[in-house]
């Protein structure tokens, strides 16, 4: 039973690992025996990340490459082969946020977060699947939301993007299954990464956010998530162990989707 969780011998690419959510994914699948690659756009992110990297023992692979250059990410999974071997386990993880009033919101500003948090996911998909048609097995992993199921204030871009990305999750799945490639999602609920910083930062008078009081009392488990919450769900869909789970989000999210919000 034990090695059900095992990815020894596995290639995993996790996009925008170089911290936050994609790191400690990356982490927990080099924990289960995965060889880990990664991938961000900024150089000082990349160097930072692999000196992280090496400092939990973990001689991962990270590679320049912007999720939405489809060249680039051709190129990247090409080296990934020649290096470390054909993609396995995919985790769609890079994404960016605009927080802003839809009625405010230019429409360049609008397609880059459909073009980063959608379009990424199905370029790096695309770009992997042949592959693993070829093993004859294959796991990815998108990263999807809360708003793959709600919307709020500013956020309409994020949405439409993550709400897009549950329903290409379920195509993969529909398209692919038959190659033995299972696609699910991981639906994070309010974690404290960078992404989320904005929603938490003290107030001047040494007070919280009104909106970091505000998950903390829609969160049945009454604080926000942390990225290591991630890490044992990021096992379990990239291992054997869920080898029937197909087409699935699951959410990591201290049970928000499941509660009306506490009295105020
Ligand atoms: P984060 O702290 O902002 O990290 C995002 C990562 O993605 C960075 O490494 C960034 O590096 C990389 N990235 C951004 N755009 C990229 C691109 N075009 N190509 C390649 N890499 C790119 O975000 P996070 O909070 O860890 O979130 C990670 C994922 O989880 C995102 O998809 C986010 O939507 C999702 N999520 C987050 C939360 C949350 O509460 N934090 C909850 C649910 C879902 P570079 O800037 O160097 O490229
Ligand atoms: C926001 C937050 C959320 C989280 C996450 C919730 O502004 O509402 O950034 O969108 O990032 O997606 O699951």
């Amino acid at each position: 039973m034990n090695n059900l969780f095992r990815l020894d011998g596995k290639v995993a690419l996790v996009t925008g690992a170089a911290y936050g959510i994609g790191f400690a994914i990356a982490e927990a699948l080099a924990s289960a025996g995965a060889k880990i690659a990664f991938n961000c756009r900024e150089e000082h992110h990349l160097e930072k990340a692999l000196a992280d990297y090496r400092a939990k023992g973990i001689e991962a692979r990270g590679y320049l490459c912007d999720v939405t250059d489809e060249e680039q990410v051709q190129a990247m999974v090409a080296q990934i082969r020649e290096e470390l071997g054909a993609v396995d386990i995919l985790v769609n993880n890079a994404g960016i946020i605009k927080r802003i009033p839809m009625h405010e919101m230019s429409r360049e500003e609008f397609q880059q977060v459909i073009d980063i948090d959608l379009v990424g996911p199905f370029i790096v998909s695309k770009a992997v699947i042949p592959g693993m048609i070829e093993k004859g097995h294959g796991k990815i992993i998108n990263i999807c939301s809360m708003m793959s199921e709600l919307g709020r204030e500013t956020v309409s871009a994020y949405a439409s993007a993550k709400g897009g990305l549950k329903m290409l999750t379920r195509n993969i799945c529909s398209e692919y299954g038959e190659h033995n490639i299972q696609c699910n999602g991981i639906g994070p609920g309010y974690i404290a990464t960078p992404q989320t910083a904005p929603l938490r930062e003290r107030q001047a008078d040494g007070s919280r956010h009104p909106f970091d009081s505000f998950i903390v009392a829609k969160t049945p488990a009454a604080r926000w998530g942390t990225p290591e919450d991630l890490m044992g769900p990021a096992i379990f869909l990239a291992s054997e162990a869920s080898n029937f789970v197909n087409g699935h989000i699951l959410y990591v999210d201290g049970g928000i989707l499941a509660y009306i919000g506490k009295q105020p």
